[in-house]
């Protein structure tokens, strides 16, 4: 799609207002790369809607669930709902999941600007199809960048596979795949390029195009590069701002979105390639540049994957620097550290994951409504139950997050609420040498973690809310790889009001709404009868409902993962 560059706004602000989606979640069939099969789709259609709102607008999306087999919810990616916690959209965090039959509605500033996405937060759901980008226009902010028009687009893993049956067969007991270790993450099926094979840019020479690409994958990340000397320009990663840089190629992983400018080349005798590949597969998407005056070479486009790799080197992002000029955050006040590490014995590596001291298991009452609800003692993390690996924080702090990934793969790390500072990433043990930060460190809401390695991100306090900070690898989630920052209960309950309409959905389905994390509005600090992880021969208990394990098409399953 091309979106409109508007340059007939005179003058340079704009009157906020209310931008409004009325959705059916609904099941309905897409052929994406030549396999049909259930989709989640919204009013009838697959890929989902694009969402778009100029910054500060409002934007308000009614959402009603008429999938009939599954809960859902909606989480905008990347907008920080400052004094609207309650609209996160995360299911067992912010709110109760949408019940077959019930509905939900979103009402939110659209804040920040940039490249962002919405998806569902329930059960390992959006790779099933219940995703699509997002963009929140600051059009100061395009117009300094002098681009003639731009485009948007997606990259994914795609399974034939729903994923309540992958991620059973993930959490199997069984599921060994003749290995020592258990818990292999089921191989996608294919590769996507903006929810389909392949993506034509239309373009003229000399003119520049600012592409906003986002990873809605649930597993790999993509490498994307443009082939022959058109070197993009990063200006913004996961919609924020960053000093120009340019790159031959991008790494994208899970969750995240890059925005580059291209400039048409001047003397032009054919049409290009942009290539997306799927690192740690075979798998190569191919778009083209499709120069619109002298383009030579419509035929080029063979809609087949093909198995090549580029050679190109990709950018590492930690090098890039925030367009605002924020400084290191310093002084700080609460670091908290998370291990990442697998349960079960350490011959048989398991598929729960514990990101802290648990592997996470969603509680009785939603944690935003805990922290609502138990008075002064929402200041101690005990009443969220330690299942939820909760951290309480206060406004004006400078918190660090250090994970100490012991694991053999890397993992993108998502907080909600935030952008955050990465001020340090790197193999092995953090050292903890504050001379060695940099001065000016990236900031994005979605970093890997290398493999056994460390990540350390900065963020100073702003933002009352429950904010997950989880890896966005789906399995991963599912498997437990998720924490909870509980920002400043008390501002929260001075502030929020949760409607009665989202109290009813939690009603219809008999979960309560007060109390800590077991529902006991009493004895708060008594967790005893809170949920806990189940012991590995219940593993499958935690999907709802507990399905048979069937596959609908071929698949492979990765070894070592
Ligand atoms: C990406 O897909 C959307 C539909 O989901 C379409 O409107 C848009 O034009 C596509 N982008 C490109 C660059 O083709
Ligand atoms: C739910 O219904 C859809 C559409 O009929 C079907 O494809 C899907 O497998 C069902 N899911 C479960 C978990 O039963
Ligand atoms: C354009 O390309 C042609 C063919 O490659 C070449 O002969 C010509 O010199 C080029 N012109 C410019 C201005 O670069
Ligand atoms: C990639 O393809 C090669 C050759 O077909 C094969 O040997 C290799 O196992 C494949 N790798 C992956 C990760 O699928
Ligand atoms: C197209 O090609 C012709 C001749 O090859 C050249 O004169 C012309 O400038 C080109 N147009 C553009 C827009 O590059
Ligand atoms: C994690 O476990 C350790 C050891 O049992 C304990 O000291 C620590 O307080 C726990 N941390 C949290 C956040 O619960
Ligand atoms: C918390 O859970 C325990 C265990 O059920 C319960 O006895 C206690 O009263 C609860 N406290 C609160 C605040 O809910
Ligand atoms: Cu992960």
């Amino acid at each position: 799609m091309r979106l409109l560059f508007l340059p007939l706004l005179l003058c340079s602000f704009s009157v906020a207002k209310t931008v409004t989606y009325d959705w059916e979640v609904d099941w309905t069939t897409a052929c994406p790369d030549g396999f049909c099969r259930p989709v989640i789709g919204i009013n009838g259609a697959w890929p989902c809607p694009l969402v778009e709102a100029n910054l500060g607008d409002t934007i308000i999306m009614n959402v009603k669930n008429r999938l009939g087999n599954e809960t859902t919810s909606i989480h905008p990616h990347g907008i920080f709902q400052k004094g609207t916690p309650q609209m996160d959209g995360v299911a067992g965090v912010t709110q109760c999941p949408i019940p077959a039959g019930g509905s939900f509605t979103h009402s939110f500033v659209a804040n920040p600007a940039g490249t962002r996405w919405y998806h569902s937060h329930d059960k390992a759901q959006y790779p099933d199809g219940l995703r699509s980008p997002m963009i929140i226009h600051d059009r100061e902010w395009e117009r300094s960048l002098g681009f003639e028009e731009q485009f948007v687009f997606s990259v994914s893993d795609w399974y034939h596979t729903q994923f309540p049956y992958l991620i059973h067969e993930f959490f199997d007991g069984g599921n060994f795949n003749g290995r020592t270790t258990r818990g292999a993450m089921p191989m996608p099926d294919s590769s996507l390029i903006n929810d389909t094979e392949s993506i034509t840019l239309e373009i003229e020479p000399n003119k520049k195009y600012l592409l906003r690409i986002v990873s809605m994958a649930a597993l790999f990340p993509h490498q994307i590069s443009i082939v022959e000397d058109h070197d993009m320009t990063i200006v913004a990663i996961d919609g924020f701002p960053t000093k120009p840089k340019d790159a031959s190629a991008i790494v994208i992983s899970a969750g995240q979105r890059y925005d580059v400018l291209i400039t048409g080349k001047a003397n032009v005798t054919k049409d290009y390639t942009i290539t997306s590949e799927m690192l740690d597969s075979n798998m190569t998407r191919t778009g083209f540049l499709k120069y619109i005056s002298n383009s030579t070479n419509p035929s080029s486009k063979q809609q087949k994957q093909n198995y090549k790799r580029a050679t190109v080197v990709p950018i590492d992002d930690f090098i890039l620097e925030p367009a605002d000029g924020q400084p290191l955050l310093t002084g700080v006040d609460k670091s908290i550290t998370l291990p990442v590490s697998y349960t079960g014995k350490a011959d048989r590596r398991s598929t729960r994951i514990k990101l802290g001291n648990a592997s996470y298991v969603s509680p009785k009452v939603p944690t935003l409504f805990t922290a609502l609800t138990t008075g002064s003692d929402a200041e101690n993390p005990i009443v969220y139950g330690d299942s939820v690996n909760p951290y309480v924080i206060r406004t004006g702090q400078v918190v660090q997050i250090i994970v100490q990934n012991d694991d053999d793969i890397q993992h993108p790390m998502h907080l909600h609420g935030y952008e955050f500072q990465v001020v340090a990433r790197g193999a092995g043990v953090w050292d903890g040498d504050e001379s060695k930060l940099p001065k000016m460190p990236m900031k994005r809401d979605t970093a890997n973690t290398p493999a056994r390695g460390h990540l350390v991100i900065r963020i100073k306090a702003n933002n009352p809310g429950v904010w997950v900070f989880h890896c966005h690898m789906e399995f991963h989630v599912e498997g437990g790889m998720m924490a909870t920052i509980i920002e400043s209960p008390a501002t929260l309950q001075k502030t929020v009001r949760i409607s009665n309409a989202q109290l009813d959905i939690c009603r219809d389905q008999g979960i309560p709404t007060e109390g800590n994390c077991s529902g006991d509005t009493l004895n708060v600090l008594d967790t005893s009868k809170c949920n806990k992880d189940p012991p590995e021969e219940d593993w499958g208990a935690l999907i709802n409902p507990p399905v048979a394990k069937r596959a609908l098409g071929r698949r492979n399953v990765r070894r070592d993962l």
